[in-house]
């Protein structure tokens, strides 16, 4: 048993989830169990409107969701995407690490399979939602991130030197039925390898995927950058691609932890993010974009922080 463990979450929305993460690790829980226990937290808050109950809809006003894993030791994943009426994404995706096949299932085929499992109903869509839908639909607008919906990404170094990934989101509000982002897309939303570290992303997944961004900020790691630079880095990378060859480049953040429990995050906005391990209690962090560089400042006062 190595004594080290860390964990690191996207958003201010994650801080109570990561406490509860953390104090799993302290513990020598699993990091699995470490990610799960955290994102069910942000999942079972209908005050966070971007993951789970109180998640915001797609068009037609139905709450879609998805949620990926993934085990550093074995490099199993499960996924599913598109999925209704279940309580917990994260905890049908981490079930389906156990199948050779059948790995990642959609929309009616993950929701027969969920069903099939005894995984837990839920109706996902609240009143309040049900009433912002209902002025809001139809209007015209560009699908972009960070208008109160946010994917929950949790990366866990566990004391045996595991580590683990996952994610969890309603996508895009107001996205076109069966729209699925690169939250649940192996390698893009989410990468976990025990001999480099674990990483998680969130922004308009069409951008993040065109970098397989979670992927590629490992490969960076592997190859001997600091975790700080790999995830620096590879959004800046992608960032710079997408401003050349588009002209212009979405918002787009990444979290990533080492397997020896030092992290890195990267951004091309404003990015919240917590952060604990066996020396520091959970503290949330703001990354901003500076120059070719990112800065990192711990928030002293939350409640000072309005973004989710
Ligand atoms: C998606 N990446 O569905 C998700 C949304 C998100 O902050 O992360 N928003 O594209």
């Amino acid at each position: 048993m190595k004594n080290r463990w860390a964990v690191i979450s996207t958003w201010k929305m994650s801080q109570n989830g990561c406490a509860a993460a953390a104090e799993l690790l302290g513990q020598g829980g699993r990091s699995g169990d470490a990610v799960v226990r955290g994102i069910q937290d942000v999942e079972d808050n209908p005050d966070f409107h971007s993951v789970g109950f109180g998640g915001l809809p797609d068009e037609e006003g139905n709450v879609s969701l998805d949620g990926g894993f993934m085990d550093g030791d074995t490099l199993r994943f499960g996924a599913v995407a598109s999925i209704q009426g279940f309580r917990s994404p994260i905890l049908i995706a981490r079930s389906l690490i156990q199948n050779d096949r059948n790995n990642f299932l959609c929309a009616k085929g993950a929701e027969d399979y969920a069903r099939m499992m005894g995984f837990e109903e839920r109706n996902n869509l609240t009143e309040e939602i049900r009433e912002r839908w209902k002025k809001e639909r139809g209007r015209d607008q560009k699908l972009t991130a960070y208008d109160g919906h946010d994917t929950v990404c949790f990366a866990a170094l566990d004391c045996y030197g595991t580590v683990s990934a996952g994610v969890s989101t309603s996508g895009l509000y107001l996205k076109k039925p069966g729209r699925i982002g690169d939250s649940p897309v192996v390698g893009s939303g989410f990468y976990a390898d025990s001999r480099i570290g674990a990483a998680g992303a969130t922004g308009v997944g069409e951008e993040i995927m065109k970098g397989v961004l979670s992927y590629q900020a490992l490969q960076m790691l592997r190859c001997g950058k600091s975790a700080q630079e790999a995830a620096e880095t590879a959004v800046k990378e992608l960032t710079d691609t997408l401003v050349k060859r588009n002209g212009h480049a979405d918002a787009m953040s990444l979290i990533l932890l080492s397997k020896d429990g030092s992290f890195g995050v990267g951004t091309n906005i404003r990015f919240p993010f917590v952060f604990a391990d066996d020396h520091h209690s959970p503290q949330l962090y703001l990354a901003q974009a500076h120059g070719s560089h990112c800065m990192v400042e711990p928030v002293m006062d939350a409640d000072e922080l309005t973004e989710d």
